[in-house]
């Protein structure tokens, strides 16, 4: 699977639309990660509070909405784009890549409830494929 010219195109406008609003994105994907998929929070041990919408919730969906941003700019060659970040989740942060599938997911369910106009199929299949291609290329180094 690719993302196509039509694809990239897709993505790039709806990233533009929603760019704003993404440290809101980031943390309400992310609560919803740590409350539905509560396994994932082994990763985050080391943070005060866990709980939806605290300070260090907040703090890392910006981070890692920042990196879905990056992931925009860098949508024509992910892959190479992303190697540092692969890197870093692969060997130092070594996150199992089954998590990127199920963050993808929470982010996905967001842009739904955030923007009910904008996510129109067309945006959502764009997206879908554009996260997956994210986490492939996040799962580089691990291979
Ligand atoms: Ni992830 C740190 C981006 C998925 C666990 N992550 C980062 C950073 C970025 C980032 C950017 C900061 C890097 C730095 O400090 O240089 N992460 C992304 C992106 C995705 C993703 C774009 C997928 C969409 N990360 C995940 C998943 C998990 C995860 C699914 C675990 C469930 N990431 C981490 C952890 C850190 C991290 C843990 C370090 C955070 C901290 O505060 O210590």
């Amino acid at each position: 699977m690719s993302l196509t010219a039509k694809d990239r195109a897709t993505v790039k406008a709806f990233w533009a639309k929603i760019a704003g609003k993404a440290d809101d994105i980031g943390h309400d994907a992310l609560s919803r990660m740590l409350a539905v998929y509560p396994q994932t929070k082994t990763y985050f041990s080391h943070w005060k509070d866990l709980s939806p919408g605290s300070a260090p919730v907040r703090k890392h969906g910006k981070t890692v909405m920042a990196g879905v941003g990056e992931a925009v700019s860098k949508i024509d060659d992910l892959t190479n784009g992303l190697l540092n970040l692969s890197e870093l989740h692969a060997f130092q942060l070594r996150v199992d890549p089954a998590n990127f599938k199920i963050l993808s997911h929470n982010i996905l369910v967001v842009l739904a409830t955030l923007f009910p106009t904008d996510f129109t199929p067309e945006a959502h299949v764009a997206m879908d494929k554009f996260l997956s291609a994210l986490s492939l290329a996040l799962s580089e180094k691990y291979r």
